[in-house]
């Protein structure tokens, strides 16, 4: 029996036209994948695009009847989505899980995946295309490769690599070959557009360009970053949507529902939200149509979110995981850790925000903990909890500052990063389960951790010293130290 006999037939542009009829338990593409064309190249194709970006952008193409919109997904260091997507014409399910109810939309934007790592002429071909008029990126805080003062990390090797002049294989480096044959080919006009969870994202992402331009041997930057500067636009955005990682009992939930295999299911929450700042060099698709808001002001509702939101699901991840709790939700079904979460966005964050207009605090604070509380997702503790090192100064330490400068100590706020650092240190929870430590810098932060042998004071002291994470100013700071110390004390003693 052949594989695909084993597991049935293959989710496919076929195979779901024979399926469709007025009871179908799902809700198809909104437009004909087969008559989209490319607009769109994105870096990072990963879960979290598949169940936001893409799915905004064919709502927005099916409001609009644009059939110019659909998506080449660049997939960075494995193969995989380019395997579970171009055998099915790039289709597949997200599938919402309510707390209460669950349901599945095919989604048919993506139309091609390319292989970033194996084909890398591809990506800068596909970005100097002209009929692309958009390059949208998630490829996590550490994909953007920032050294400690958030500028483009020239000793990493593979920044070094791509600026020598092999086919590029970072974002940056992909980004700017690709621009780079874009301006020696057309020179159209086109918008990079960032979707990672940073502050001030398309800030960010123009200064690395920049910083990659200027590495450059001068012949080559000749023009080209006149070129940047009148032609290419680099807007932020805040995105939010919870995507948990895909379990084999959610394929198999969609194999029952659509009876066909789809090896590419994305889970999400119902909710989901995107902030754009309205800055294109070109075209745009609606996105306003599918519910996105377009605005001049991002950064209020970016702030807001990373560091309501994100900081509390980091204080929970890291909590929760070291009393034992696999998800997120169980880590909030403890009352002591709930109101850890509540006490920090009411009493360290709040007097740090500038708040959008139309947004009310209050409904966003209750709002982030009931969708936390969703159990339907099973979003795990650990997967919040990777990355801490990328993380932590994004979603945690601007509200230090803040409060530190307002002469206020941020306790919750630093109750979440003392557990990071007991995290770091222990790699076990209360039950002496391993908690695997996925961060780019591991290696350095178990070797300091190690160094302090379980005494709170020495181990406060030797991660603070770590100045791409907290700079020089934290270490310094007494008052921060003392209460970092007390927490990790108490943590530490379980
Ligand atoms: C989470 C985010 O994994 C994490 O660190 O905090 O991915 C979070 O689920 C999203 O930002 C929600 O929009």
């Amino acid at each position: 029996m052949s594989d695909e006999a084993e597991v049935g037939q293959r989710l496919r542009l076929d195979a779901l036209d024979r399926l469709a009829g007025p009871d179908r338990p799902w809700t198809g593409p909104q437009v004909d994948p087969r008559a989209l064309r490319v607009g769109i190249v994105h870096l990072g194709i990963g879960a979290f695009h598949r169940a936001h970006q893409a799915v905004f952008t064919e709502l927005a193409a099916a409001a609009t009847g644009r059939d110019d919109w659909g998506i080449t997904g660049v997939t960075q260091r494995s193969a995989s989505v380019r395997e579970q997507l171009m055998p099915q014409d790039g289709l597949y399910t997200v599938l919402e899980r309510g707390a209460d109810v669950a349901s599945l939309r095919v989604v048919g934007s993506v139309r091609e995946v390319v292989f970033g790592a194996g084909d890398p002429a591809a990506v800068v071909d596909r970005i100097a295309d002209p009929a692309v008029r958009l390059v949208t990126l998630t490829v996590t805080e550490k994909g953007y490769r920032r050294d400690g003062t958030g500028g483009l990390d020239r000793s990493d090797p593979e920044v070094v690599a791509d600026l020598a002049g092999r086919p590029p294989r970072t974002a940056i480096g992909q980004l700017v070959r690709g621009l780079q044959r874009r301006h020696a080919q057309s020179g159209a006009p086109v918008t990079v557009l960032p979707c990672d969870n940073l502050t001030d994202n398309g800030q960010v992402l123009r200064g690395l360009v920049h910083d990659f331009v200027a590495a450059l041997p001068s012949a080559q930057a000749a023009g080209f970053a006149d070129w940047i500067a009148s032609s290419v636009r680099f807007p932020s955005c805040m995105v939010d949507r919870i995507v948990p990682a895909t379990t084999e009992e959610d394929r198999a939930d969609v194999r029952r529902a659509l009876g066909l295999e789809d090896r590419g299911v994305v889970v999400a929450e119902p909710f989901s939200q995107w902030v754009v700042e309205d800055d294109f060099a070109a075209d745009r698709p609606a996105w306003e149509r599918a519910g996105a808001v377009l605005t001049a002001d991002v950064a209020g509702w970016e702030a807001v979110k990373l560091r309501m939101l994100n900081a509390s699901h980091s204080l929970l991840a890291y909590l929760g995981a070291l009393a034992g709790y696999d998800t997120i939700a169980a880590a909030l079904s403890d009352d002591r850790l709930s109101a850890a979460a509540e006490a920090l966005m009411v009493e360290d964050v709040t007097p740090t925000l500038r708040v959008p207009d139309g947004l009310d605090l209050t409904d966003y604070r209750r709002q982030v903990l009931t969708r936390f509380a969703n159990p339907a997702l099973r979003h795990r503790t650990v997967q919040v909890a990777m990355d801490g090192s990328q993380k932590l100064p994004v979603r945690l330490l601007g509200t230090v500052r803040d409060r530190l400068a307002a002469g206020a100590v941020p306790r919750h706020a630093a109750l979440a990063v003392a557990a990071w650092m007991v995290y770091v240190s222990q790699g076990r929870d209360v039950r002496g389960r391993k908690l695997p430590l996925d961060d780019p810098m591991a290696d350095r932060l178990q070797a300091a951790a190690a160094t302090a042998d379980g005494e709170p004071h020495r181990l406060v002291e030797s991660l603070l010293r770590i100045p791409e994470i907290f700079g020089a100013d934290l270490p310094e700071h007494d008052g921060f130290r003392t209460v970092l110390v007390d927490h990790v004390a108490r943590l530490l003693k379980g």
